[in-house]
C-alpha cells in the first residue's frame, strides 16, 4: 500500500512541559521523552482531536547510587528514589525490580495526556489544548495515565486509558459530550487489562469492546492447532460502558503459522463499514527488548463481531525510520507502530499512530485498502 499521506505530524520538540501538569511540581530538571500513542475523535467543529500521552521523564534519572521515579501523590509530585543495584534498566521505558518474587516495575516516565487539534484533513496542528490536559487524578493512576482511546457513541464520546500504579495496572474510562470537557468514571477493567476499544456503535442494544488481558501464564492449544496461545483481542459487552461482561468466544488470535503476530492488542475502536466493523490492530514480533510492532487489520461482522470477516496477513503500517530521521536523535527505541485512532475522511481513512514511542505519525489509507 502507499499511503496517499505518511508523516509525523506531532513530536516532543512541539510539547512545552511549562505549560504541563508537572510544571512547578517537581523539583528537578523534566523533559519530554515521548508525545505519542494518541487516541483520535472528530470533534463538532470539524477538526480533528489527537489526545496525546506524554511521557515526562527526568533529565537526570540518577544520581548518588539511585534512580528516581516521578509519582503523583494527591495532588502534588514527588520523586521516589531506588538503590542501582535493586533494579535492571536495560528496558528504557521501565526497570524491574530485582528482588521481587514476580515481576514488578516502575517506570523511566510518568505520562499525562494533552489535546492537540489538528486540522479537518489531520495535516496540520490547529492548537494544543494544554489547559485541558489530563493528569492524575486518582491513586491507581498514581504513575500516570496512558493510551487514550477515543469512541464516538451516540451523542457523547468515551475515551478508555491505561491507568498505572502498584495498586493495579488497569483500563479506566472518560467521559465527555463536547470531547473537550472530560469526566473521569474511573476503573472499568481491572489489573492487568490495556488496549479496550469501544465500538462506535451498539450491537443489540449493548456497547461493546475489545479488550486485552495480559498475563504471562497462558494455556497451550493442541499440536496442530490454528492457534498461538498468549495475549489475544478479546470481547466484552455492557449495557452501560461501565459494567462488562467478557463474551465466551474468542476475538483475535495469534495466528501458528506467524511470529509476526504471536502477541497482539486492540488498536483502534472498531467503526462500523459496509463490510462489517473495521479495526486495526497490533501485532508484536518477538525481537530484542521490546519487539517490531505492526499494524494489521480484519473486518468482524456486523452482528457478531467474533466472527472475522477479512483480514490481512500483510501489514497495514510498518514502523518508518525514514519518518523519525530527523528527530533521530530523540530516539530511545525503534521498530515500533502503535496504531491509537482512526477518522472517516470520504474515499480514505485517517489513521493515526504512536512512532517509536515517540511521536504521532498521521497516514491517510485509502478504503479501498479494505474492499471498502
Ligand atoms: C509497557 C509499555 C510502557 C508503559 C508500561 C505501563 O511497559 O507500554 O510504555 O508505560 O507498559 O503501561
Amino acid at each position: 500500500m502507499t499511503p496517499m499521506f505518511d508523516q509525523i505530524i506531532f513530536d516532543p520538540r512541539d510539547v512545552d512541559l511549562s505549560k504541563g501538569p508537572l510544571a512547578g511540581h517537581i523539583d528537578a530538571e523534566t523533559y519530554c521523552l515521548g508525545a505519542f500513542n494518541p487516541g483520535m475523535t472528530r470533534l463538532p467543529n470539524g477538526n480533528l482531536l489527537l489526545m496525546v500521552r506524554i511521557a515526562e521523564a527526568l533529565r537526570t534519572p540518577i544520581g548518588d547510587k539511585h534512580i528516581n521515579a516521578i509519582r503523583w501523590d494527591g495532588g502534588k509530585y514527588c520523586l521516589d528514589a531506588w538503590p542501582l543495584e535493586m533494579v535492571d534498566t536495560s528496558d528504557p521505558r521501565k526497570f524491574m525490580m530485582r528482588s521481587a518474587g514476580w515481576r514488578v516495575m516502575a517506570l523511566t516516565s510518568l505520562s499525562w495526556l494533552l489535546p492537540v487539534e489538528l486540522d479537518a484533513a489531520g495535516r496540520a496542528v490547529v492548537h494544543v489544548h494544554y489547559q485541558d490536559a489530563i493528569a492524575p487524578r486518582a491513586s491507581y493512576q498514581c504513575y500516570g495515565v496512558e493510551d487514550a482511546r477515543i469512541s464516538r457513541a451516540g451523542d457523547r464520546w468515551l475515551m478508555t486509558t491505561c491507568s498505572v500504579s502498584p495498586e493495579r495496572h488497569s483500563t479506566t474510562l472518560y467521559s465527555s459530550t463536547d470531547a473537550r470537557n472530560w469526566q473521569l468514571e474511573g476503573i472499568v477493567l481491572d489489573h492487568q487489562n490495556k488496549d479496550m476499544l469501544i465500538f462506535e456503535g451498539r450491537i443489540g442494544g449493548n456497547y461493546w469492546a475489545q479488550t486485552r488481558p495480559l498475563g504471562d501464564l497462558y494455556f497451550a492449544y493442541p499440536p496442530g492447532s490454528d492457534w498461538r496461545a498468549g495475549p489475544s483481542i478479546n470481547l466484552a459487552t455492557s449495557p452501560d460502558a461501565l459494567h462488562w461482561k467478557p463474551l465466551d468466544r474468542p476475538g483475535i488470535r495469534p495466528h501458528a503459522a506467524t511470529l509476526a503476530t504471536a502477541r497482539m492488542g486492540g488498536g483502534t475502536p472498531p467503526i462500523p463499514t459496509d463490510g462489517g466493523w473495521l479495526t486495526l490492530w497490533h501485532g508484536v514480533e518477538p525481537s530484542g527488548v521490546v519487539g517490531i510492532y505492526r499494524t494489521y487489520w480484519s473486518l468482524l461482522d456486523a452482528r457478531d463481531p467474533s466472527t472475522i470477516v477479512a483480514t490481512s496477513d500483510t501489514p497495514l503500517l510498518e514502523p518508518a525510520p525514514h519518518l523519525t530521521e530527523p528527530i533521530k536523535d530523540l530516539m530511545y527505541l525503534d521498530n515500533v507502530v502503535f496504531t491509537t485512532g482512526i477518522a472517516d475522511a470520504g474515499d480514505h481513512y485517517i489513521v493515526a499512530s504512536g512512532e517509536a514511542d515517540l511521536a504521532c505519525r498521521i497516514t491517510h489509507v485509502p478504503k479501498s485498502v479494505f474492499g471498502l
